[in-house]
């Protein structure tokens, strides 16, 4: 019964927000910062993860259990494609040669000159649109992030010469899924997102430790998968190295044994600091221990791989070229249409 009316003011919420007009800079600000004193601390103190992870580091050979879920490899997007990685029955969507790779190459070239931007503590560079994280960082990259979103989109537009891939798979998920596709604007602001990043990772944006050969593992939305609502990546990769830069999936079950349940909560636990400086490599290494092996893609130049970014994955690094991708998260919430943003 709460679940039920908490759903309900949650939709009356959105019908709401959804209503009103985009706030203007002015009323951001002063959102921002309502918001701001709102929120609570949300983590535990970094102390007890280093106990954590010293209880951790003492017991060995225990393993989380893998649901089997495997990768989808389809010649095009399809509703029932969409439906099984919806409802977790597949770990990741792959449907080669979604975007036409001259145009993908043309395009990794262009956007892998221009200037790039980087957050600390991630491997990745940016160098059209600015990340989602921007909107929690401060006010001012709040406004820079909208400010650029619409430009950033047009860019990538005008330099694939027509409909950038990404564009194509909005278009496609609006024609395909029922609910349709639509760019997001869930946030505090009420403003249009950006719906697609260009992500750069070269040899040199890459840390170091495990993570140089392995990748961050990490979630972006809850581990605890549910079939009814889940944050999806879409990546359409449009330059990668010869070798390495694949991505791993890790297809922990939902259903544990009894004497893993705990562990479960453990990882969830690691996986908030997957990105945190002090204590990443400790971390990472605990998750390669914990978690089931992984699922390996190897993703061509003009692909698409769409996963539930509450499965832990990670791209593994590389030794020379470039790995240019266009991102967007697609939010499934029941019958809402899928809400595009980067
Ligand atoms: O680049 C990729 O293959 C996946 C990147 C990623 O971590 C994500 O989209 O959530």
């Amino acid at each position: 019964m709460a679940k039920a009316a908490t759903t309900l003011e949650e939709e009356s919420r959105r019908a709401l927000a959804d209503a009103l007009d985009p706030m203007s800079d002015e009323e951001l600000r002063a959102e921002f910062e309502r918001q701001k004193d709102a929120k609570p601390s949300a983590k535990t103190p970094a102390k007890s993860v280093t106990d954590v992870l010293a209880q951790l580091e003492a017991v060995r050979d225990v393993r989380l259990e893998s649901d089997g879920a495997r990768v989808a490899t389809c010649g095009e997007l399809t509703p029932s494609a969409l439906q099984d990685l919806f409802a977790n029955r597949t770990c990741a969507l792959h449907v080669p040669g979604f975007g036409n790779v001259d145009m993908c190459t043309e395009l990794a070239r262009w956007l892998a000159d221009r200037p790039a931007h980087t957050w600390g503590g991630t491997d990745t560079a940016y160098t059209a649109g600015i990340p989602v994280n921007a909107l929690y960082s401060s006010v001012d990259e709040a406004i820079a992030y909208f400010k650029e979103a619409l430009p950033a989109m047009r860019a990538i537009r005008g330099a694939a010469n027509g409909l950038s891939p990404l564009d194509k798979l909005r278009l496609e998920l609006d024609e395909l899924w029922p609910s349709g596709a639509t760019v997001s604007r869930d946030n505090p602001y009420r403003r249009k997102m950006l719906a697609g990043l260009a992500r750069v990772m070269r040899p040199e944006t890459l840390l170091d430790g495990i993570t140089r050969v392995e990748g961050i593992i990490h979630t972006d939305s809850s581990m605890f998968l549910d079939s009814e609502h889940g944050l999806f990546s879409a990546n359409i990769y449009l330059d990668v190295p010869t070798s390495g830069g694949e991505l791993n999936i890790f297809p922990v079950a939902m259903q544990q044994p009894e004497h893993l349940q705990s562990l479960v909560r453990v990882v969830a636990y690691f996986l908030q600091y997957s990105f945190d400086p002090v204590h990443r490599e400790r971390i990472q290494r605990q998750l390669h221990a914990l978690l089931p092996a992984p699922v390996t893609l190897t993703p061509r130049a003009g692909d698409l791989i769409v996963l539930n970014t509450g499965r832990p994955h990670a791209v593994r690094g590389f030794t020379a070229g470039t790995r240019v991708t266009l991102q967007a998260f697609a939010l499934h919430e029941g019958t809402r249409p899928l809400q595009f943003y980067s």
